[in-house]
C-alpha cells in the first residue's frame, strides 16, 4: 500500500515538475512564506544541491514539494530529521557527519543552520520534559547553532540512529558517529529521530517552510 501510494506521489511529482509558470507560482507562494523559526531572526541558511529551482516574475525561487515534508514512512521516500548538535559545529563535524549519509548512498532533501532559542530546544525535547537533566539539556542544545538536515531513504529512521550509535558514546561501536567522534553522554554530537512519528513530528517542526524534492541522477546505481 505504501509503495503504491508512493509511486502515486512520485509520479504527482514528475507531473508537476512539467507543470506550467501558472500554477508553480501557486507552489512558490506558498513555499516562500516565512519559517516559523525564521522569524526568530535566527534561521541562518537553506541550501540543497540539486533542487528544482523554479524563478517567479518577483525574482524569488522556491522548489516543488510534492511529498509530505516527513515523506512516506516504509518506501524509499522515508525521511528522518538529522541534526548535528552545538558541540558538533563546534568541533568541525559537520562535513564528517553529511559525508557519511552522502556516501551510503542517502539523499540529503533538506539542509539548514539554526540557532535555536530555548524554546525551541524544550519543544524539541519535550518528551524528555520529565528527565533530570532536562533543563541542561535545552540550555546546551541551545548555546549555540545546529545543522538541521532531512535525509530520504529506504529504512532512514532505523539506519540513521544505528550510523549515529548510541545515545551514550562510550557505549558506541567504532565506525558509528558517537563511536568515532564522541566520548561524553552530554556531548555527543548528533541527533537522529527515533520513529516515523518522531520524524514526522520533528521535520514539520524544524522544516515547516518544506524541502526539496529532488530527482537523484545516481539512485539506480543505489537501489536496484
Ligand atoms: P538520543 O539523542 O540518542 O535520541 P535521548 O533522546 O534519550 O537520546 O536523549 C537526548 C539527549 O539527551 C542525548 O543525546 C544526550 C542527553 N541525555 C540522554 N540521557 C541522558 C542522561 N541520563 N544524562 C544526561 N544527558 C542525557
Ligand atoms: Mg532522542
Amino acid at each position: 500500500m505504501f509503495a503504491r501510494s508512493a509511486r502515486s506521489i512520485a509520479s504527482m511529482a514528475r507531473t508537476r515538475g512539467a507543470t506550467s509558470t501558472r500554477s508553480m507560482s501557486a507552489v512558490a507562494a506558498r513555499v516562500i512564506a516565512t519559517p516559523l523559526y525564521a522569524k526568530a531572526g535566527l534561521a541562518l541558511a537553506t541550501a540543497a544541491a540539486g533542487t528544482t529551482i523554479i524563478a517567479t516574475s518577483n525574482n524569488k525561487a522556491a522548489q516543488c514539494d510534492a511529498l509530505p515534508v516527513y515523506g512516506v514512512p516504509g518506501t524509499n521516500q522515508e525521511r528522518t530529521f538529522l541534526a548535528v548538535k552545538p558541540d558538533g559545529v563546534q568541533r568541525g563535524l559537520i562535513g564528517d557527519i553529511i559525508a557519511r549519509f552522502e556516501k551510503r548512498g542517502y539523499k540529503l532533501v533538506g539542509l539548514k543552520m539554526v540557532w535555536p532559542t530555548l524554546e525551541m530546544a524544550q519543544d524539541h525535547y519535550a518528551d524528555l520534559s520529565k528527565k533530570g537533566f532536562y533543563g541542561g539539556l535545552c540550555k546546551f542544545f541551545s548555546s549555540g547553532p545546529i545543522v538541521c538536515m532531512c535525509w530520504e531513504g529506504k529504512d532512514i529512521i532505523k539506519q540513521g540512529r544505528q550510523m549515529l550509535g548510541e545515545t551514550q558514546p562510550l557505549a558506541s561501536k567504532p565506525g558509528s558517529i558517537r563511536g568515532d567522534f564522541s566520548i561524553d553522554l552530554g556531548r555527543n554530537i548528533c541527533h537522529g529521530s527515533d520513529s516515523p512519528e518522531a520524524a514526522e513530528h520533528e521535520l514539520k517542526m524544524w522544516f515547516p517552510e518544506g524541502v526539496n524534492d529532488w530527482g537523484k541522477a545516481v539512485d539506480s546505481s543505489v537501489y536496484e
